[in-house]
């Protein structure tokens, strides 16, 4: 078999970014309900559609090369694969929670109590590296209303906008571990694999870059370039082109997505105008 088999949730909190992704690096494959497996039409990989839980067990066995999931998973699961690189969606974090009207006094409130999770080995793994004797209960789903069913004193669920603690009357009292989605892979390749995954990890990084960055054009006069080079590092430095209007430049250059607020205020008090702030689809370093 020469194709890279990716794995990807087949529906779920992953499934849309893992093929959004996939889509982004330049792969077409096809995409419809019901599908279990499909080859790319342009690129050597084929992607299989599973649950997220199977993932990290498919690739440490290899049926799988490669596969899109949360860390949250690949720790619970424990299996020897390796990380490859961190995609940047699905964030989240793995946290305790314990009903809003208690006092949290730390992590020995959870001495004798009773915790639902459906990740116990994480959970077990924290517990027990704070010296606390607490008592795991096993569940699947629907973890945040254990409490108020009398199932458990507390929860160890994964947490995003924090509203389905709130819904079901908890609070967040201690981060056990962030998350995001990751790719990971098989830990035997073969050389031809490899080489593929890592023509995939440049296209990933790229997309990756892209979303990071943003393209910036503004105008200015001459005489306030310098300070805007300062506030534009760019890649390397900015693009200076003259305009028709004597003593004006247009700049051109790549601000990072996460502080380009903050720079464009300092553009504007630097003398810029007409400022344009335009997504890069790819970005190679
Ligand atoms: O069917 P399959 O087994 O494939 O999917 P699944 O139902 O087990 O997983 P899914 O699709 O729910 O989640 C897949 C992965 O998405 C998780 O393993 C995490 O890595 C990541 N992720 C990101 C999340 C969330 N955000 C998230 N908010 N996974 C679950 N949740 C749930 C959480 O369990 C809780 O019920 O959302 C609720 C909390 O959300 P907030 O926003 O109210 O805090
Ligand atoms: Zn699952």
């Amino acid at each position: 078999m020469k194709e890279l088999r990716i794995a990807i949730q087949k529906s779920g909190r992953l499934s849309e970014s893992s093929k959004k992704l996939l889509e982004e690096c330049g792969i077409k494959f096809i995409n419809g309900a019901g599908v279990l497996k499909t080859s790319a039409t342009n690129f050597p990989v084929e992607i299989l559609y599973l649950r997220d839980d199977d993932i990290p067990q498919y690739v440490e066995q290899g049926v799988a090369d490669a596969g899109i999931i949360g860390e949250n998973m690949t720790a619970e699961k424990g299996r020897d694969i390796r990380t490859i690189e961190k995609l940047g969606f699905a964030r989240c974090r793995l946290s305790l929670a314990i009903p809003r009207e208690e006092d949290y006094t730390g992590p020995a409130y959870f001495n004798g109590k009773k915790i639902a999770t459906s990740y116990p080995r994480i959970l077990s793994e924290y517990l027990s590296k704070n010296n606390i004797t607490a008592t795991i209960e096993e569940i699947s789903g629907s973890v945040e209303i254990a409490p108020g069913i009398g199932l458990a004193d507390a929860v160890c669920d994964i947490v995003s906008s924090g509203s389905t603690l709130l819904t079901n009357g908890l609070k967040e009292v201690a981060v056990i571990m962030k998350s995001q989605a990751i790719l990971i892979a098989n830990r035997n390749l073969s050389g031809k694999k490899l080489a593929i995954l890592d023509k995939l990890l440049f296209r990933i990084r790229a997309v990756k870059n892209a979303g990071e960055n943003k393209y910036i054009l503004l105008n200015a006069p001459e005489s306030a370039v310098q300070k805007i080079t300062e506030i534009l590092p760019g890649m390397k430095s900015p693009t200076i082109l003259p305009l028709v209007e004597k003593g004006w430049v247009s700049l051109h250059s790549v601000v990072r997505e996460d502080d380009f607020w903050e720079r464009i205020n300092m553009l504007k008090e630097a003398g810029a105008e007409g400022i344009l702030v335009i997504p890069i689809e790819k970005m190679i370093k």
